[in-house]
């Protein structure tokens, strides 16, 4: 039941956006580009011969090199930060060039797809030069479409972000910030998880000695001070600080 509800959802989300869109902007996390693909969106909108553009955001947290390789494996992309308001000049340009190439007369309409937390309402709120989109670092907030109008007759489409129904991937929902540390089941492994991939990164950040991933822990929670009673190390609350603090872009790529 479950299941099936959250089939429909997405489904209902996805196929509403694209069939009332005239163009399609994915946007993707630039630190995590593959992961935050949704084929089945892209192949969707590809096979309905709407026009595709993908959009990099968060481009502020990578290096140019990175971001240099990314360029070369897309044939329609925008690098973007939504935050330093990079790029939105170079993505107007994209959406005006492509609605006139389907030569549709009267309104066009932008559906803006992708993960949750890429920061879909952060980008159009770019475009519009204002406030329009309610955004926010908690995942999951836009909770319906809301159409914003940024030229005579050009309208964007906000959506709720959207996770395959049947992806279960807990480790990257937590790396992409499509769930929030209070939804991930098990944080102390996720920390764990995020410890072992950050290479280092996460003992620089927070000034400890590296080791095994528990170590890494327990150190941080005494330099930081996170003690029980009896001086035990609270691991479980620096997981979920440590989740935040990725996920908000605190710690560097
Ligand atoms: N560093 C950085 N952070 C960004 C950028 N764009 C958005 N964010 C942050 O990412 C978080 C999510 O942004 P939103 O615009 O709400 O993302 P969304 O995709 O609309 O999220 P949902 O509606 O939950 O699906 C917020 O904390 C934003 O401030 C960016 O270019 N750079
Ligand atoms: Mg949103």
């Amino acid at each position: 039941m479950v299941e099936k509800y959250k089939k429909r959802v997405y489904w209902d989300v996805v196929n509403d956006v694209i069939k009332e869109a005239d163009i399609v902007l994915e946007v993707l996390d630039a630190r995590f580009v593959e992961q935050t693909r949704n084929k089945e969106i892209e192949d969707k909108v590809k096979r309905l011969n709407k026009p595709l553009i993908y959009v990099l955001n968060k481009c502020d947290l990578i290096e140019k090199e990175e971001a240099e390789k990314q360029k070369k494996k897309f044939e329609n992309c925008i690098f973007m930060s939504a935050t330093k308001k990079y790029g939105s000049t170079m993505l107007l340009h994209e959406i005006l060039r492509q609605s006139k190439v389907g030569s549709k007369i009267g309104r066009i309409i932008v559906g803006v797809l992708g993960y949750p937390n890429t920061g879909k309402s952060s980008v159009i709120n770019v475009l519009v030069g204002r406030q329009s989109a309610k955004t926010s670092p908690v995942s999951g907030f836009t909770s319906g479409l809301q159409m914003i109008k940024i030229t005579k007759n050009i309208y964007l489409m906000d959506t709720p972000g959207v996770i395959p129904y049947k992806e279960e991937d807990a480790v990257k929902h937590m790396l992409i910030a499509s769930k929030n540390p209070s939804d991930i089941q098990n944080i102390h492994s996720a920390a764990v998880e995020l410890i072992k991939m950050a290479k280092g990164r996460i003992e620089e950040h927070y000034g400890v000695e590296k080791g095994t991933p528990d170590s890494v822990l327990k150190r941080i929670a005494i330099k930081y001070n996170r003690v029980k009673k009896g001086g035990v190390p609270d691991t479980e609350v620096v997981a979920r600080k440590m989740i935040q603090d990725w996920q908000r872009g605190k710690i560097r790529v």
